[in-house]
């Protein structure tokens, strides 16, 4: 296979243009075989190959990426099955133009229960920006009649498909990857091409396109899919990007029942408009406690430590009627449903059993020996779905399920049911639910592997990042990750020290104000980073690393500032209202640091 490419292309791979490459018998001349490392046992169906060349091709405001204006590239897609196995796979790649690539391969990942089109498909188109050649996978699901997982998790009632279970998990993404790295070194015949030299690594033995940086980058589900990368797959990545992972998988997708069945519980429903109050007083109260008064609050670790909820006993709110819409399918969501609700006009003071309700969503989970099940949201975040206004009876309720009481119907009991009964469910319950998907699920979806030694010792780079803001994934729950690497690995260090030899090859920056994989209307001075891949790049080929990253407001008045942030444990801080230091403090740190003492194992 390789001589044929080699004979097709020699010296010419840098100089054909796209038009001379994107057709479908170079394409089929350069699908990967066996000796280009691809995995064992997998077939790939030559009659399946499509191929399109894009020119000109666009993408503006994507949360992620700047502008791209005009990229060209070819689009290659085609499909493979595994021995024995009645299955079909389809990856697709988009491969920039010969003289625009820069020896460089982008995985992508999905959202909620999509395993590609993560960050509403920019990726793919971002990473081709940077002479990337990208790529993603179907997972198979549609030969079992869904692109949602969540579709064809059930083969029957009693029946989970297991290999759509693992698939998902991380190896769809692992394959499309390995075959990838093959299909790229014949596409572009780099095979026999020296890697440039990096600061770090002159392993060019690891596998066969080790002219070929590769990289990962996806966000929540897609963030998950990056660690599940990290831990399962360490050998085909040099750099990984990772955005509020929802990798703790048992807890976090009980956990979008976290708040509703508190509510219920306590057995008192406030209304919207308790909420937003009060997420708006903790917005203005702790907005200048980072130094800086502009409606973004850096540090939510300080307001955690400094607001009193109970100081809202007996202040009023007041709130027009309206008509909302909550929040459907975007590319960061874990829920895809959407629906519409009115509220009518609300008014009245905070009593006692609002404070008692905020005061207990802002704690955290608990079971009913008040012991700490799972992470709250940050203050001046918000609080991921609560109660909803019931015209039938007028009055408040709490939220339906909706796909995700998928998760206990469905991938829990293995019942075909997609509405889950939340009457009489207790916090114990979700705890029992967190433990049942913990170890029914350990080895294929969990992804909370703490022990990276194989990753660091291949030379690999982990970028992770988190919204401070977020209401879908706790943020507390990426840091509890990170400890959990820390201590697993460097268990004789101190936390200074531990974090010193992480960061040189695993950092995480909470992002101020930022919402869930996405920028936040709360908080709309906050920047949002959209410059990770330069930053990845920059570290791995070039040994820079990202002290703050980037992050660019991308609304209001302060449109395309681009912003720095701090990398954890630090936290900003501006002094004389303008000048930012990544500062530490032994306080603030353990206020976002939370010990899950209601499990008897670790949760990492
Ligand atoms: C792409 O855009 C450039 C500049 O606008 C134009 O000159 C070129 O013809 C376009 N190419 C194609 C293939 O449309
Ligand atoms: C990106 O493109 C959109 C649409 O063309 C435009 O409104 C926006 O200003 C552009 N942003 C930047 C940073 O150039
Ligand atoms: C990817 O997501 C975007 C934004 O949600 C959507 O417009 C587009 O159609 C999706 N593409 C595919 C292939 O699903
Ligand atoms: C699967 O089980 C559910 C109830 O648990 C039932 O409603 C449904 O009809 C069953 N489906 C089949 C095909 O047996
Ligand atoms: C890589 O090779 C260079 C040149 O031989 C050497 O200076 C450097 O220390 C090596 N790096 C590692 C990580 O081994
Ligand atoms: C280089 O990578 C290969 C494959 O991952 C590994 O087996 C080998 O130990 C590595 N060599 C060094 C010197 O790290
Ligand atoms: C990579 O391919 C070359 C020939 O192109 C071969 O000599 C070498 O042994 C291969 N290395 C690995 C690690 O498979
Ligand atoms: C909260 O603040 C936002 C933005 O300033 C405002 O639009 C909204 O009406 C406020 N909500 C309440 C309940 O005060
Ligand atoms: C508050 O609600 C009560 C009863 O719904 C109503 O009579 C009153 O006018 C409202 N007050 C304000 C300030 O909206
Ligand atoms: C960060 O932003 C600055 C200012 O816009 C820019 O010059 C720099 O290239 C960015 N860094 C990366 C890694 O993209
Ligand atoms: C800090 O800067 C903001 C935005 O420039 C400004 O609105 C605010 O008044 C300043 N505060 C102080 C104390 O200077
Ligand atoms: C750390 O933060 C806490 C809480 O704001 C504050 O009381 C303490 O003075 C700070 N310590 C240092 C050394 O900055
Ligand atoms: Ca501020």
């Amino acid at each position: 296979m390789r001589g044929l490419v080699a004979s097709t292309l020699i010296g010419t791979a840098s100089a054909a243009s796209l038009s001379n490459v994107c057709t479908s018998s170079y394409v089929t001349s350069a699908l990967p075989a066996s000796e280009d490392n691809i995995p064992t046992g997998i077939t790939i169906d030559t009659s399946s190959v499509t191929v399109t060349a894009w020119y000109n091709y666009s993408v503006t405001d994507a949360t992620f990426w700047n502008n791209i204006t005009s990229i060209d590239f070819c689009e290659v897609s085609f499909a493979y099955s595994h021995q024995n196995q009645d299955d079909r796979l389809v990856v697709e790649y988009w491969l920039p133009s010969p003289s625009n690539f820069e020896n460089r391969f982008l995985a992508t990942g999905g959202a909620a229960y999509t395993i590609n089109n993560g960050s509403g498909g920019a990726d793919m188109a971002g990473g081709v920006e940077f002479g990337a050649v990208t790529g993603y996978t179907d997972g198979g699901f549609p030969y079992w009649g869904s692109t949602n997982f969540d579709d064809v998790f059930l083969l029957g009632n009693g029946t989970a498909n297991w290999p759509a279970i693992y698939n998902w998990g991380y190896q769809a993404i692992a394959e499309m990857t390995q075959i990838g790295k093959g299909f790229t070194s014949n596409f572009y015949d780099i095979s026999t091409s020296t890697k440039r030299s990096t600061s770090f690594s002159n392993n060019t033995s690891s596998g066969n396109s080790s002219g070929l940086y590769t990289y990962y980058a996806g966000c929540s589900e897609g963030g998950r899919e990056g660690m599940s990368q990290a831990q399962k797959a360490p050998e085909l990545y040099d750099g990984i990007i990772v955005g509020a992972p929802a990798m703790r998988y048992g807890q976090q997708q009980v956990n979008h029942l976290a708040s509703p069945i508190q509510i219920q519980t306590i057995g008192y429903y406030p209304g919207s408009c308790v909420f937003d109050t009060f997420l708006n007083a903790t917005i203005n109260a702790c907005d200048a406690l980072d130094g800086k008064t502009d409606g973004v609050v850096a540090r939510s670790d300080l307001c955690t430590l400094q607001f009193n909820v109970s100081s809202m006993l007996g202040k009023s709110y007041s709130c027009a009627a309206s008509s909302t819409t909550s929040l459907g399918l975007g590319y960061g969501k874990m829920k895809r449903d959407s629906s519409s609700s009115t509220t009518p006009a609300q008014n009245g003071t905070f009593n006692e059993q609002d404070i008692e309700v905020l005061e207990d969503l802002m704690t955290g989970l608990k079971d009913s020996e008040g012991r700490l099940v799972y992470f709250p949201f940050q203050f001046a975040g918000g609080f991921g779905d609560t109660t909803v206004y019931d015209s039938d009876t007028d009055s408040w309720t709490i939220t339906t399920p909706n796909t995700n009481g998928e998760w206990v119907t469905k991938m829990l009991n293995w019942q075909n049911v997609s509405s889950l009964d939340m009457t009489g469910v207790t916090n114990d319950d979700l705890k029992g639910w967190m433990i049942e998907g913990m170890n029914k699920y350990m080895d294929s979806m969990q992804t909370t592997v703490p022990d990276l030694s194989p990753f660091l010792n291949k030379g690999g780079r982990l970028l992770h990042f988190h919204g401070e803001a977020d209401t879908s994934v706790p943020p507390a729950g990426s840091i509890h990750y990170h400890e959990s690497v820390r201590e697993v690995m460097y268990p004789s260090l101190t936390f200074a020290q531990g974090n010193d030899e992480l960061n040189e090859w695993y950092r995480l920056y909470l992002i101020p104000g930022a919402a869930h994989c996405a920028t936040n209307d709360q908080q709309p001075n906050a920047g949002f980073p959209r410059d990770n891949f330069a930053h990845m790049i920059d570290w791995v080929e070039n040994g820079i690393v990202p002290t703050t990253i980037n992050a660019t407001v991308q609304s209001g008045d302060l449109d395309g500032e681009v912003q720095q942030v701090c990398t954890w444990p630090t936290r900003p801080y501006w002094t004389d209202n303008s000048t930012m230091v990544c500062e530490q403090n032994a306080t603030s740190i353990s206020a976002m640091l939370y010990d899950l003492d209601a499990y008897l194992q670790p949760v990492f």
